[in-house]
C-alpha cells in the first residue's frame, strides 16, 4: 500500500503547490446509457506520498540547545519579558508536581498533568490581551495561571469544589469542558459574535491531537473559516490521546494540514520552543484582530507525564520515547538561551525555582483554608428542577446530616 504520509516542506506561507496537487487527481470519463459522459475526479492514492505543500509555515526560533536558528522569526522579547516567561514555565511545572503529590496523598482529585508542554502553554497566551478571550482545554493550567487564575482557585477546581470552576470575574476565559472538543464551537461562536459586533479583539482556543478528530472540531474550524471569525485554533499535538498515538489518530502526520483543508492560514510550530510559539501565536492573533480571519497553529510537543492521574502510560508506551523528548525540554532549552543572553546563571535560575515552589505552597495553604466539604451541595448544579425522586433523597440525606450534626 502506498504510504499515507504527507511530508511537510519548509515554506513561506504561500499557496499550496498546485502542480503537485494536480498530479494527484485522476479524471475518469464514463459514458452513460444515453451517450452523454460524466467525469469523476479521484485522488490517486499511489501518489499520495508525494504531496508537497508549502501552504504551512514551519516555526522554530530556538533549537534544542537554546540557540537562535531563525532570527527573522524571533519575537524580540525584552529582558523583563523573557524572565517573566521563564518564571511562568517554572511555576507551571512546580504547580504540576505539587498537584501530583497532593493527588497521590488523597488531597486532590484527578487532573491532567502538563509536564513538557509549558512552552506551548505560555507561548500561546503570551500575545493575548486582557480583552481577548481564551477557551482552554483541561490540560492548560499553566496558561490559566498566566491569564490571571489564582492557583488556589485551580486547586479548588481540580479537587472538585464548585467555586473553583468559574473563571475569575476579571479574566476573559471560558470554562473548559471535559467532553473532548466541546468547547471549540463555543469559541468559534464567541468569535463570530465579536465579528458581528465589530469587537476588535480575538478568541483563542486550544485542543489536542485527539480532539482534532472530533466532528465538532471540524465543524468549528469550517464555520470560523467560512465566516472569517477572529479565532485562533491551537492544536496541541502532544503525541498521544490517552493511549492512542498520533500515528493512529490521522492519515497525515502533519496535523496543520487539517487547517489548510478549511482554508485557514496554518502554521506548524515547535511547541517546546516558547519563542517560536510566541511568534506563531502573535501572527495569528494580530491577523484575527486586524480582520484577517482565523488561523490554525499546530504546536508539536510531547506529553511527558500521565494522561491523567488515573492512567499509567507505562502499559502502552515505550519509556525510551519519553527519554528522547527529555532532551527537548522546553524549560532547559530556554534556560540555556537565558544564560547565553547574559540574563541568568545557575544561581538566579535556582532562585526562580525556590520562589515558585514557595508561591505554590502559599497557594496550597489558601486552598486548604477554603476547601471545606459541603455535603449538602451534592444535589446542586445538575438539575435546574430536581425530579421528585431526587427531592425525596435530598430530604432523607439532609435529615441524616441534621441527626449527625453535620452542616
Ligand atoms: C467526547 C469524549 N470522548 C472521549 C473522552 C475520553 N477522553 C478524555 S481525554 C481523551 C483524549 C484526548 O486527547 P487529546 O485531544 O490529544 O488531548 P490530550 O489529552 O492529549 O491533551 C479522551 C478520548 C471524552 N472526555 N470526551
Ligand atoms: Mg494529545
Amino acid at each position: 500500500m502506498a504510504p499515507k504520509t504527507i511530508e511537510n516542506k519548509k515554506g513561506t506561507g504561500g499557496s499550496a503547490n498546485a502542480g503537485a496537487a494536480d498530479a494527484l487527481i485522476e479524471t475518469t470519463v464514463r459514458t452513460k446509457a444515453d451517450g452523454s459522459t460524466v467525469s469523476t475526479r479521484t485522488m490517486n492514492q499511489s501518489k499520495a506520498g508525494q504531496i508537497e505543500t508549502d501552504a504551512i509555515d514551519d516555526i522554530q526560533v530556538l533549537n534544542e540547545h537554546g540557540e537562535i536558528v531563525n532570527d527573522s522569526l524571533d519575537p524580540k522579547l525584552t529582558d523583563e519579558e523573557v524572565m517573566r516567561v521563564h518564571r511562568a514555565m517554572v511555576l507551571t511545572r512546580r504547580f504540576d508536581a505539587r498537584m501530583l503529590a497532593m493527588q497521590r496523598q488523597g488531597q486532590m482529585g484527578t487532573f491532567a498533568p502538563n509536564v513538557g508542554q509549558e512552552a506551548t502553554m505560555i507561548g500561546q497566551v503570551f500575545p493575548l490581551t486582557k480583552e481577548d478571550w481564551y477557551a482552554p482545554a483541561y490540560r492548560s493550567f499553566g496558561a490559566q495561571i498566566w491569564r490571571g487564575w489564582p492557583m488556589e482557585r485551580l486547586l479548588l477546581l481540580w479537587a472538585g469544589y464548585g467555586e473553583g470552576f468559574p473563571p475569575p470575574d476579571d479574566v476573559n476565559d471560558l470554562p473548559f469542558s471535559i467532553v473532548i472538543g466541546a468547547h471549540v464551537p463555543t469559541a468559534t461562536g464567541v468569535a463570530m459574535g465579536m465579528k458581528f459586533k465589530k469587537d476588535p479583539h480575538c478568541v483563542m482556543v486550544n485542543f489536542g491531537d485527539g480532539a482534532s478528530s472530533q466532528g465538532i472540531v471540524a465543524e468549528s474550524m469550517n464555520f470560523a473559516a467560512t465566516f472569517h471569525a477572529p479565532c485562533v485554533f491551537i492544536l496541541e499535538n502532544n503525541g498521544w490521546a490517552i493511549s492512542t498515538p498520533v500515528t493512529k489518530q490521522a492519515g497525515v502526520d502533519v496535523f496543520a494540514l487539517r487547517g489548510v483543508g478549511y482554508g485557514l492560514p496554518s502554521m506548524r510550530a515547535d511547541g517546546n520552543d516558547v519563542l517560536g510559539m510566541v511568534t506563531a501565536s502573535r501572527v495569528a492573533c494580530e491577523r484575527a484582530r486586524a480582520g484577517g480571519g482565523p488561523s490554525l497553529i499546530e504546536a508539536v510537543t510531547y506529553r511527558m507525564s500521565l494522561h491523567t492521574t488515573a492512567d499509567n502510560p507505562k502499559v502502552y508506551r515505550d519509556e525510551s520515547e519519553v527519554k528522547a523528548w527529555e532532551a527537548k525540554c522546553p524549560i532547559l532549552r530556554f534556560e540555556r538561551y537565558l544564560k547565553a543572553r547574559g540574563l541568568a546563571d545557575d544561581d538566579t535560575i535556582a532562585r526562580v525555582y525556590e520562589e515558585c515552589e514557595r508561591e505554590v505552597f502559599e497557594a496550597r495553604e489558601r486552598f486548604r483554608k477554603m476547601a471545606k466539604a459541603k455535603p449538602r451541595e451534592v444535589f446542586d448544579f445538575v438539575y435546574e428542577e430536581m425530579t421528585p425522586e431526587l427531592e425525596m433523597q435530598r430530604e432523607e440525606f439532609f435529615a441524616r446530616l441534621d441527626r449527625e450534626g453535620i452542616e
